[in-house]
């Protein structure tokens, strides 16, 4: 097996921290998205979506779309359970990490795509106005978060799960697109400090610039 993506690069880093949480070792390719590698013929063979990461099976077969890529290694590796033991912590880790995903990412990432230069490259129609929309987008998701982690430890309860893992992202994300994290979250940043400081982010991060 292999993921084509590299490591530390958004949606990438999220399995890559998935697999750390697992304690498992599965080699990353890198591909060159600046360059437009993933829009070339070779990648659009393994994903003719032109996304990474893609989680390449030894017999050719290939899974694209992070939570299928993580929804599949939970199945081969079931411990540490990610995706929840049973079946309300199953529900409610699926609940956050679509209330994750689908609010809070998808507000982020349109901000990071309408507002930082060097993201033109893929998104050559940048529209300012449309990356302040989802900035006040982003910040009542977060500010949403923090009522949830006000009473919780993780995202998703007392466990650490999947959930956890694309809220980082999607706050590593903000932070690469000046969103601020609200002054009264204080929920928020006491959790960031906890999950970034767990070994799978650490050591998934890229690595430093001499
Ligand atoms: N829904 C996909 C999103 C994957 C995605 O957006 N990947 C980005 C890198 S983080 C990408 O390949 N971007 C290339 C582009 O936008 O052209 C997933 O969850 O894996």
């Amino acid at each position: 097996m292999k993921i084509h993506g590299t490591p530390w690069g958004g949606n990438p880093r999220r399995v890559a921290i998935f697999l750390a949480e697992k304690g498992m070792d599965i080699p990353f390719v890198d591909v060159d998205l600046m360059g437009g590698e993933h829009r070339g013929e070779a990648f659009r063979a393994l994903n003719p979506w032109e996304l990474v990461p893609v989680l390449e099976l030894d017999d050719g077969t290939c899974i694209s779309e992070t939570i299928a890529i993580c929804r599949y290694i939970e199945e081969l590796h079931p411990e540490p359970a990610l995706f929840g033991r049973d079946p309300l912590e199953r529900a409610l880790v699926e609940m956050w990490q679509r209330r994750i995903e689908l609010v809070l990412y998808a507000a982020v990432r349109e901000v990071v795509r309408h507002s930082v230069p060097a993201i033109r490259v893929l998104e050559p129609v940048q529209l300012p106005e449309w990356a302040e929309v989802n900035r006040g987008r982003a910040a009542r998701a977060i500010e949403r978060l923090d009522g949830q982690l006000a009473a919780s430890e993780f995202v998703a309860g007392s466990r650490y799960s999947v959930a956890d893992i694309t809220a980082l992202f999607a706050l590593e994300g903000s932070a690469r697109a000046g969103i601020e994290i609200p002054g009264s979250c204080k929920h928020v940043e006491r959790w960031l400090a906890q999950v970034r400081a767990r070994p799978s982010s650490t050591s998934t991060l890229p690595p430093a610039r001499g």
